[in-house]
């Protein structure tokens, strides 16, 4: 079919192709080199503009954005921005998002011209952070008029096959200008597998699940990524496999799966987990990517016949196949497979419940996380930042959560800005935010974005002055995990003085559950006070293990007392 061409600006040819690609808001900061975009944008009004308070909440946001639609955006101003937005989008990379980070750069005619530029190193060098950004994405381009076409639609399509993030500098003279482009829509879809490499694997990988006594399945957060946790499903289904999650892929398929069996985290798992998966005489593994916070500080131990599928190609024993795509593989999988008789699988455990009425006690960590559990209802969006928050990955959700988190890459305040940029993606499910005050205080202004906007989320924030999971590592009573102390629970009041938010400062369990009780129809902002030294076990255990991957036998950890300690 011939393509049909038309005269378009560049800067509105990168609009339509976003939108083309399902995204319907970009966050940012503005700045002098992306004003003509931002023009267009408001010109158009295809697109909704969301700024920022800074750049790195803008990228935390687009990734919280594409978390829950596929593919998210911002825009950014030469090098101050892209600077700022890095660790946000080296991120994306580290937890697999697409996101598309576009940087408004230094007009053309000052790098044909040689003319110094403000946002530079003032030195006559232009390609610096191009160079940054190319350790942190998949693809990147300074875009011309020469190659805007091409090169545009190269890296969207790159993101979103790769899900990966990508780069692109648009100088600020060339938005305006017109190109010819294709009329045709911007098709988003995996390169077709190769047909025989696609059987040959599915094949393969069916020989293998069939003829095994004790199948399984072991899942990290490819499988979201690549929107196959229906087909993992299915396939379990028919072939009666349990499924585990790595805690990285949490909530990725339905806790309440009949064949969902728990979160494998090496010696850290529990008893029935560990065992299906490390005694399974053929393991289906889907996006593996062992670390220390997933492994159980690596004591995971996968068995010798484990299968590897990425998500562009699998190792099936010696057999390596290229040229596939998940979906192909595993529909084909699902397709060659017998139904397999009904047998008796493990049912989740019942939420615990927790009865805090009438308590006067001060509040634990223990009858937080009891509560927290009782509270989470199906279908809500949990966001969960580093710290004792990540007691959330100890617990049984209901049925159609979804778990926003960063356990790869780990970089605290990351939960505001993605919380932005949940609610943007669906504003109608309901979000809980579970934070630190520490990590609060690295992005907290996005809060006021977030009131600015009128969405209700629920901000579960743990008020224990300082780092706690850090002081598991060391300096169990150190000032350097102390900080100042906010009044956090007033902040929606400073953000936003009209505002119609909730807020609640808590010291015991039973002024928690008034708390709880509030109804969703503003956002809620629920400050708890705890023990600086109380931390759930599971947590301070992983810390006290990290501080001897961290810092080996000789390091400081061993001296007397210097590690807050589980409570046994
Ligand atoms: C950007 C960044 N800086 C520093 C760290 C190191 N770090 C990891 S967890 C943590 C403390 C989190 O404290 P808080 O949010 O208060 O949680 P708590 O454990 O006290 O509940 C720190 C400083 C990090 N992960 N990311
Ligand atoms: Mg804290």
């Amino acid at each position: 079919m011939p393509t049909m061409n038309r005269r378009e600006t560049i800067g509105a040819f990168l609009l339509r192709r976003l939108e083309e690609a399902g995204v319907r808001h970009l966050f940012g900061v503005p700045g002098d080199f992306n004003l003509e975009l931002l023009q267009q944008l408001e010109d158009s009004s295809a697109l909704k503009w969301v700024g920022t308070c800074n750049e790195l909440n803008a990228a935390y946001a687009a990734d919280g954005y594409s978390r829950l639609t596929g593919l998210g955006a911002l825009v950014v101003t030469n090098a101050v921005g892209a600077m700022g937005a890095i660790n946000g989008v080296a991120g994306s990379y580290s937890e697999h998002v697409p996101v598309i980070c576009i940087c408004g750069s230094i007009p053309l005619r000052s790098i044909d011209r040689g003319l110094g530029m403000h946002h530079t190193m003032a030195d006559g060098t232009w390609d610096r952070f191009l160079g940054a950004y190319a350790q942190v994405t998949a693809a990147q381009a300074r875009i011309t008029p020469c190659n805007a076409v091409t090169e545009l639609d190269r890296l969207i399509l790159t993101a979103w096959r790769e899900k990966l993030p990508v780069y692109m500098e648009l100088p600020s003279d060339i938005a305006y200008l017109d190109v010819e482009v294709p009329s045709t829509p911007l098709m988003l879809a995996e390169p077709p597998g190769d047909p025989e490499r696609t059987r040959a694997c599915a094949d393969a990988i069916a020989t293998q699940l069939s003829n095994a006594k004790s199948p399984a399945v072991l899942v990290d957060l490819d499988v979201d990524r690549f929107g196959v946790a229906a087909e993992v499903m299915e396939l379990a289904e028919k072939m009666q496999l349990p499924v585990a999650v790595l805690n990285t892929a949490k909530a990725v398929i339905d806790e309440t799966f009949s064949h969902y069996l728990g979160v494998y985290n090496g010696g850290a798992s529990e008893p029935h987990v560990r065992e299906a998966i490390e005694t399974s005489d053929c393991l289906l593994s889907i996006g593996y990517r062992p670390i220390e916070a997933n492994s159980g500080d690596f004591t995971a131990s996968l068995p010798a016949n484990t299968i590897r599928a990425r998500g562009h190609s699998v190792d099936v024993g010696h057999d390596n196949y290229q040229a596939v795509t998940l979906n192909e593989v595993l529909r084909g999988v699902i397709g060659l497979v017998q139904r397999a008789p009904n047998r008796p699988l493990r049912k989740p455990l019942a939420a615990a419940t927790v009865d805090l009425k009438d308590s006067t006690v001060k509040l634990t960590q223990a009858a937080y996380w009891r509560a927290i559990q009782g509270y989470i209802r199906p279908g809500d969006v949990l966001l969960a930042d580093n710290g004792t928050s990540y007691a959330i990955f100890g617990l049984k959700l209901p049925a159609h959560c979804t778990v926003i988190g960063s356990i790869n890459w780990g970089s605290i305040g990351y939960s505001i800005g993605a919380l932005l940029g949940a609610l943007t993606a669906a504003p109608n499910r309901r979000h809980l935010l579970l934070v630190g005050d520490g990590s609060f205080q690295e992005s907290a202004q996005e809060l006021s974005t977030i009131l600015r906007h009128d969405h209700k989320p629920v901000i579960l924030l743990i008020n224990n002055g300082g780092y706690t999971i850090e002081r598991g590592y060391i300096g169990k009573s150190e000032p350097y995990h102390d900080f100042a102390n906010w009044a956090y629970a007033n902040l929606p009041r400073v953000f936003r003085p009209n505002t119609t938010a909730r807020s609640f400062v808590v010291k015991t369990t039973s002024d928690l559950q008034t708390a709880l009780n509030a109804p969703n129809d503003t956002l809620i902002f629920i400050e708890s006070i705890m023990d600086p030294h109380d931390a759930p076990a599971p947590v301070i255990t992983s810390s006290n293990k990290g501080a001897d991957i961290d810092y080996g036998p000789r390091g400081p950890q061993h001296r007397d007392n210097v590690q807050l300690k589980p409570v046994t």
